[in-house]
């Protein structure tokens, strides 16, 4: 196959993994915004490497005009999560979709891998519209937490150093730190509520003072009264510094109604 054709193939699994990250990365970006707690931390992405491709399609002897078929994770998208449980709302969320078809899933959480790997593999078919027109094409989705993506990610560097050969006893260590990767997802899922309660109190907070600053900023934009201003940035700061929410939510009612008069208020 030419070279050429590598850029062309390529492209819609470029735009696809670029959409995909997007569409995920929404899903964390609404959670914050609304001051709930988000399945996904964070989301990453990317294409395939040729020379990969090439070496995937040489082990499991794929001739080329099949590989678009054969090799599906030349698009692929990482989910990763804080906690197991995590894992399944994603996957949930996932098949409700109706912008991407499962095509099948591999659950190496549950069944984790000889080498001790444990992630959650969804293969989907996804449209991109590109400038030559729709195509559908097939996209690996990894979802995984913290813990088996540090593990995988070592692994992962350590199959590249030894050419896939790794030697028994580190073999053997990757198996024990796989073990202690999955003790402790085990151990943070036990006091996930507690964590949980924790972050979306921070994340709720963080939204009431961006929101009181947003009200304040748009007020003095608009307000005639300069004093007024001055006296509720003095309000705000004492309330900030005595850090009791439950005043600073009532705090930004009241910016709200100001703001509201000044019809300054912000969406
Ligand atoms: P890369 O470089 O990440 O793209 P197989 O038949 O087992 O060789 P298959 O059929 O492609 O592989 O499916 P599988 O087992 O679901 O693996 C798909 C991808 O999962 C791999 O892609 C890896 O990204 C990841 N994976 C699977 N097993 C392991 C493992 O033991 N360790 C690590 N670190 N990752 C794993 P690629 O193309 O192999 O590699």
């Amino acid at each position: 196959m030419e070279t050429y054709m590598w850029r062309e193939i390529l492209i819609p699994y470029e735009q696809a993994v670029n959409e995909l990250v997007i569409k995920f990365e929404s899903i964390v970006n609404e959670s914050r915004r609304l001051g709930t707690y988000s399945p996904i931390e964070f989301v990453t992405g990317r294409v395939k490497k040729i020379s990969s491709i090439l070496e995937k399609a040489k082990k499991k002897q794929i001739s080329m005009s099949y590989i678009e078929e054969e090799i599906e994770d030349i698009a692929g998208i990482r989910i990763i999560c804080q906690f197991v449980e995590d894992i399944d709302r994603v996957v949930e969320l996932i098949h409700k979709r109706n912008d991407m078809e499962v095509k099948y899933e591999k659950d190496y959480v549950q069944n984790t891998k000889k080498s001790g790997y444990r992630s959650y593999h969804i293969i989907v078919y996804y449209n991109v519209h590109t400038a030559l027109g729709e195509k559908r094409i097939q996209a690996e989705i990894q979802i995984r937490t913290l813990a088996m993506n540090f593990w995988a990610t070592i692994e992962h560097s350590l199959q590249y150093k030894y050419g896939h050969n790794i030697p028994v006893a580190i073999q053997n260590r990757l198996i024990r730190s796989a073990e202690a990767a999955h003790m402790l997802d085990q151990e943070m899922s036990k006091i996930r509520d507690e964590i949980m309660d924790a972050q979306n109190s921070f994340q709720y907070k963080s939204n009431i003072i961006a929101d009181i600053l947003n009200n304040l900023q748009n007020i003095k934009k608009k307000g005639d009264d300069i004093h007024e201003v001055d006296q509720l940035q003095d309000e705000f700061y004492r309330l900030w510094e005595e850090g009791n929410l439950e005043k600073l939510v009532a705090f930004n009612k009241h910016l709200d109604n100001i703001a509201e008069v000044y019809r300054v208020q912000s969406l």
